[in-house]
C-alpha cells in the first residue's frame, strides 16, 4: 500500500490468521467477518455513511468505528448538489427538450436569490454544499440536530424547528445519514409542508443522503398530484434501482446511480493510513461514529 508502505496489508478473504489483524477497512462486509477478528483495534468504514456496517448485529461493540471524511469526497458532493440545484433552477430539462425539437423558446428565468434551498443535514457534506450554494446567491437554510454557524446559511435545529425549515424551502436537499430517526423522513407529509409560493409553484426534492430516508411511493404520488414539482434522486430504497421502478421514466425525475460523490480509493487509503498513524502516536482518532446516534 503506497499510502503506508510499512503496513502489512491483507485483502479479505486472504487475510491469514484472524489474530494478525489490527485494523480493518470495510464497506459491505458479510455479517460476522469483523466479529471474527479478536485483536481488532479500529474498524474503518470505506465511505462516509456507516448504516450498512451498523446493520451487522455482530459488529464488535468495543472497537471504535471511524468513517470517511475527505476533502475530495466533500468537493464531489458539493459539485453534485450545486449541479442539481442549478439544473432545476435553470430548467435544463426544458432546454434539452426544446433543442431536441428545434424550438426557440427563450422563457423567463428567475434570480438565484428567489430560490430558497433547504439542506437537511449540515455535517461535513451538508455544510460545504450549503455554503457553496449560499456563495452562488441562493437563499439557503439548513436543518440539523444541533445549531450551526455557516456564513450565509440560516440554521434550523431539531424537530421543533423542522416544520419552519420546510415551510421556507423551495428545494429540499437531503444529506442526512440513514439512522432510526431519519428513516422515511422524506414522506408525503413532509413534502406537503414544503413552500408552495416559490418560483415553480411547487417544491423540488434532491436526495443524495440515503434511500432509506425516502418513501418512493409518496414521492411519486406527490409528483403526480402536483405536491412536488420535480426530483433528483441519487439513492433509492433498493439499489440498483429496479428496472420496473416508475422513477426511471418519470418526466420530472432525474435518476443518478448512487454516484453523487465517489470515494477515490487512493484518498481513502491515505486517510486510513493517517488515522492509523495518529493512533500509533497516541493521538485521538478523528470522525469516530457515535453508535448511539447511528452516525
Ligand atoms: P455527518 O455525520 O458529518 O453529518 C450528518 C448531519 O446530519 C449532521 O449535521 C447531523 O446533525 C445531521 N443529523 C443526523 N441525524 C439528524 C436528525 N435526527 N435530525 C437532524 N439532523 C440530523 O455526515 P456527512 O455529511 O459526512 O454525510 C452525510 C451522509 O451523506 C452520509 O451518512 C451518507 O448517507 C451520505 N453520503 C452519500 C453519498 C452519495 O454518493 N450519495 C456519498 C457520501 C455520503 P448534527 O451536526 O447536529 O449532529
Ligand atoms: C458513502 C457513499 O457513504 O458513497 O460514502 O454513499
Amino acid at each position: 500500500m503506497t499510502a503506508a508502505p510499512a503496513l502489512d496489508v491483507r485483502v479479505w478473504p486472504d487475510m491469514g490468521a484472524p489474530e494478525d489483524i489490527s485494523y480493518a477497512g470495510a464497506w459491505l462486509p458479510p455479517p460476522g467477518v469483523l466479529a471474527g477478528l479478536p485483536r481488532l483495534r479500529v474498524m474503518f468504514s470505506l465511505g462516509a455513511g456507516v448504516d450498512a456496517l451498523l446493520r451487522d448485529e455482530t459488529l464488535p461493540r468495543n472497537v471504535p468505528l471511524v468513517r470517511v471524511s475527505d476533502a475530495d469526497l466533500t468537493q464531489r458532493m458539493s459539485e453534485y448538489v450545486v449541479l442539481q440545484v442549478l439544473w432545476h433552477h435553470r430548467q435544463q430539462r426544458r432546454i434539452d427538450d426544446n433543442q431536441r425539437r428545434k424550438v426557440w423558446d427563450s422563457f423567463a428565468t428567475h434570480a438565484a436569490g428567489d430560490l430558497r434551498v433547504g439542506v437537511m443535514g449540515l455535517g461535513v457534506l451538508g455544510s460545504d454544499a450549503a455554503g457553496k450554494l449560499a456563495m452562488m446567491g441562493f437563499a439557503v437554510a439548513g436543518w440539523s440536530r444541533t445549531r450551526k454557524q455557516i456564513a450565509g446559511v440560516q440554521s434550523f435545529a431539531g424537530w421543533d424547528e423542522f416544520d419552519a425549515f420546510l415551510a421556507r424551502s423551495d428545494v429540499l436537499v437531503s444529506l442526512l445519514p440513514a439512522t432510526a430517526e431519519t428513516r422515511g423522513i422524506i414522506n408525503y407529509a413532509t413534502l406537503r409542508k414544503l413552500a408552495r409560493n416559490g418560483p415553480f409553484g411547487a417544491p423540488i426534492l434532491i436526495n443524495a443522503g440515503r434511500g432509506a430516508q425516502q418513501v418512493e411511493a409518496d414521492i411519486l404520488r406527490a409528483l403526480d398530484d402536483g405536491t412536488l414539482h420535480a426530483a433528483t434522486l441519487d439513492v433509492f430504497e433498493t439499489e440498483p434501482l429496479p428496472a420496473h421502478s416508475p422513477l426511471w421514466t418519470h418526466p420530472r425525475v432525474v435518476v443518478t446511480p448512487h454516484a453523487a460523490a465517489d470515494s477515490d480509493p487512493a484518498a481513502i487509503c491515505r486517510y486510513i493510513a493517517g488515522q492509523i498513524a495518529r493512533l500509533e502516536r497516541c493521538e485521538a482518532l478523528q470522525n469516530v461514529v457515535d453508535r448511539q446516534r447511528g452516525y
